[in-house]
């Protein structure tokens, strides 16, 4: 009698996992749908944005975008957008944006979000605040379900002067959320500098900020807080990378 052969073995391929760099750029590569020739853009600060400006830089080099002028958030992005010949200016000179894009730390139902972990939250805040629509862009790992519930830092601005004076009220403002408060330091120990000469104190929750609107306007009130990284009510969408594909959520 033959010999029966099995059967052919069918094995499921499947497609390799995507990393979390996939998702960013994945959500960075939608967002630029939203750019049209001819527009104002705030770009942003991050690994996700900067795959925002990888994107552009792109297309106005193969001739598919044009006119386009960039006002970046940071002078990392700056030097990135530089780089790759994307025109850029300045609020002073272009006050008002058509659209900027921008990743975040922390995004909630509401689309209210943590920025500033990078670094750059008052030049982010100012830049977005100028503009018309602001898209941001997220993997999904950055979803909460309140702001500072990631258990990871909500950056405050503050002057280098007496910044332990603002550091200790800052952490006893957030007394009931278990907060504690970090001056951001470099990998060689000093102070962390922003692009604007400040210091950054770095807030670390037990528990999620019970009410973030007030919270904003109580750190905004400190003397020698240049500016927090709560950015609420100013996403126009969020667009979020996850594994199973991409999500838009607008208000
Ligand atoms: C900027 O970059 C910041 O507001 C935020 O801190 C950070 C997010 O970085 P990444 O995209 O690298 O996670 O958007």
């Amino acid at each position: 009698t033959p010999r029966t052969r099995p059967l052919l073995s069918i094995r499921a391929f499947s497609a390799p996992a995507l990393t979390q760099d996939d998702l960013k750029k994945l959500a960075a590569d939608k967002a630029v749908d939203y750019v049209k020739s001819g527009m104002v853009l705030g770009l942003g600060t991050g690994s996700t944005a900067a795959f925002v400006v990888a994107k552009l830089g792109h297309l106005l080099k193969t001739g598919q975008l044009s006119d386009i002028v960039g006002v970046p958030t940071s002078k990392r992005t700056e030097e990135q957008a530089l780089s790759l010949g994307i025109p850029l200016s300045v609020l002073d000179h272009h006050p008002s944006i058509d659209l900027a894009i921008d990743g975040a730390d922390e995004v909630d139902p509401d689309l209210n979000l943590v920025k500033g972990r990078g670094g750059a939250l008052l030049r982010e805040k100012m830049v977005e605040a100028a503009s018309d629509k602001f898209v941001v862009v997220v993997d999904d790992t950055k979803l909460v379900n309140g702001l500072g519930g990631s258990g990871l830092a909500m950056p405050v601005e503050v002057v280098q002067f007496c910044w332990k004076y603002n550091l200790v009220r800052l952490q006893e403002l957030f007394k009931e959320e278990g907060c504690e408060a970090k001056l951001r330091l470099n990998p060689d120990g000093k102070p962390y500098v922003t692009d604007n000469s400040n210091y950054i104190v770095d807030l670390y929750f037990k528990t999620p900020i019970k009410d973030s609107i007030a919270a904003g306007k109580e750190i905004s009130s400190f003397e020698g807080v240049v500016e927090h990284g709560l950015f609420l009510d100013m996403a126009t969408a969020v667009i979020i990378a996850g594994k199973d594909g991409v999500t838009v959520k607008t208000k």
